[in-house]
């Protein structure tokens, strides 16, 4: 398998899960400017036609996308890992809780990283500042988000609650929230794959 990603972007999630999971996964970093390149020179988007990662190469040459769906894939081929409650109440939270930050955290960030005027941007945090409140409210005081253990939600949940402190978000009034930040952030795993974007270590 191979994994189509940009540093620091959506597609640290499954890179994180890769390394939590202990897959060999090969790693093929997109540069983004007007074209879009794999290391390797070739077109990305004659790899996937929206031009985004995460995009994950499987071994019979097929691609899949949507970070949900590649985050499950990933989890799904290591699954003595325990990364993605198969079954019961805690597999449809799993998917609840995948989906609420794919379209309501993921998704809200993204104008941040197109340089909004300082009206639209006030907008924007207090919208996201609403959405990560409610995260907190789902993690409660558990120390991961589904369950009692480390899932493929909390690596998704990692990388947007990174963007928060990267665009300066004031996270004071959301304590549990930014211990659960932390605590992620020392996983082995996480380290890995932020050392290995080139990121730094927090
Ligand atoms: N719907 C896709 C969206 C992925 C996405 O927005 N990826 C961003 C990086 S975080 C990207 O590649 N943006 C470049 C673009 O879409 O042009 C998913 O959930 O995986």
């Amino acid at each position: 398998m191979k994994l189509y990603f940009s540093p620091g972007a959506c597609s640290l999630a499954p890179h994180i899960v890769v390394r939590e999971a202990g897959l060999d996964v090969a790693l093929d970093k997109i540069t983004f400017g007007e074209q879009r390149t794999t290391e390797g020179g070739l077109d990305f988007y004659g790899i996937n036609p929206q031009g985004s990662v995460p995009t994950l190469e499987l071994d019979d040459g097929s691609v899949l996308t949507e970070n949900a769906a590649v985050l499950q894939y990933l989890a799904a081929q290591a699954p003595n890992a325990d990364l993605a409650p198969p079954s019961g109440m805690a597999h449809w939270r799993l998917l609840e809780t995948l989906n609420f930050i794919a379209t309501e955290l993921h998704k809200g960030f993204s104008p941040l990283f197109h340089k909004p005027s300082a009206e639209t941007r006030e907008a924007i945090v207090k919208q996201l500042l609403n959405r990560l409140a409610l995260l907190q409210g789902k993690l409660g005081d558990k120390q991961f988000l589904v369950g009692d253990h480390f899932t493929i939600a909390d690596a998704y949940a990692f990388v947007v609650l990174r963007w928060a402190h990267r665009f300066g978000l004031d996270l004071s009034s959301l304590p549990r929230l930014t211990a659960y930040f932390e605590r992620l952030s020392a996983r082995p795993a996480v380290q890995a794959a932020l050392q290995e974007e080139g990121l730094p270590p927090s």
